[in-house]
């Protein structure tokens, strides 16, 4: 047994020929295996002429047989994991949450927005963002809320990292469903809470996110909810250091 290997695509591919094959020594990376040999390795070898065993092809074994991009496995994962279905979004949401959350899987949000955590240059600013808005410190003494929302209703926010250390979204006052999240594992749980994981600094790789239904629906569910209050990074120093904002709810 003759054992021939090569690299195809970076990758070691080893295959073995049996028989009594006479190899040239002028054999390049593998030879070329006698008529009638058993080739354990069928995909290296193409014989296209049955009658006549001895008319094969042997394939280049160091030609391109795939192009591997890495990066673009890390994208594909990153958009399959950020978009799996949720069957957890079936469930009755009264049996875990009573009357408080019911419904609110079949709702249909009145707005869609994205926010997303960023940093400065040098990681001592932090700010949370809505899209189409410049990103600014939290002012506590601010005049106009962030976000304005209406008492009643939901909405679907996407929340991004763009950031390469991870950031943790909360809210007060209201929680939220989680439709999409990098973690399977979360999706279709009720939370006031979220991480998100850290994106790498690639701009050919989508930032890490999750879906949130939103719950506005406050006095028609349990309590009023109508007010003005913060929603923020979980990490106190990023909070402290601007990464939180306001949004009001109008009765
Ligand atoms: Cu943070």
């Amino acid at each position: 047994m003759i054992a021939c290997s090569t690299l195809v695509a970076g990758f070691a591919v080893t295959y073995a020929l049996q028989g009594t094959a006479q190899i040239p020594s002028s054999s390049s990376v593998c030879p070329r295996p006698p008529a009638g040999s058993v080739v354990n390795n069928p995909p290296e070898i193409r014989n296209p002429d049955a009658s006549n065993p001895a008319n094969f092809t042997v394939l280049d074994p160091l030609r391109t047989i795939a192009i591997i991009d890495t990066q673009a496995q890390l994208t594909a994962a990153a958009i399959s994991s950020a978009s799996a279905s949720a069957p957890e979004l079936n469930v009755d949401l009264t049996e875990v949450s009573g009357d408080r959350f019911s419904g609110l899987n079949q709702e249909n949000p009145v707005q869609q927005r994205t926010l997303y955590f960023s940093e400065n240059d040098t990681g001592t600013v932090f700010y949370i963002t809505v899209l189409g808005n410049q990103p600014k410190v939290f002012d506590p003494n601010f005049k106009t809320p962030d976000i304005t929302v209406e008492e009643g209703t939901t909405e679907d926010w996407l929340v991004q990292n763009r950031a390469q250390e991870a950031h943790v979204f909360h809210i007060h006052q209201i929680h939220f469903l989680v439709l999409e999240s990098p973690d399977p594992s979360e999706i279709g749980t009720l939370r006031d809470t979220i991480e998100i994981p850290t994106w790498n600094g690639d701009l050919n790789t989508p930032f890490p996110s999750v879906k949130l239904r939103m719950d506005f629906r406050g006095a028609q569910k349990d309590t009023s909810i109508a007010g003005t209050f913060v929603y923020h990074c979980h990490i106190l120093e990023h909070e402290d250091k601007g990464m939180m904002a306001a949004i009001e709810v109008k009765s």
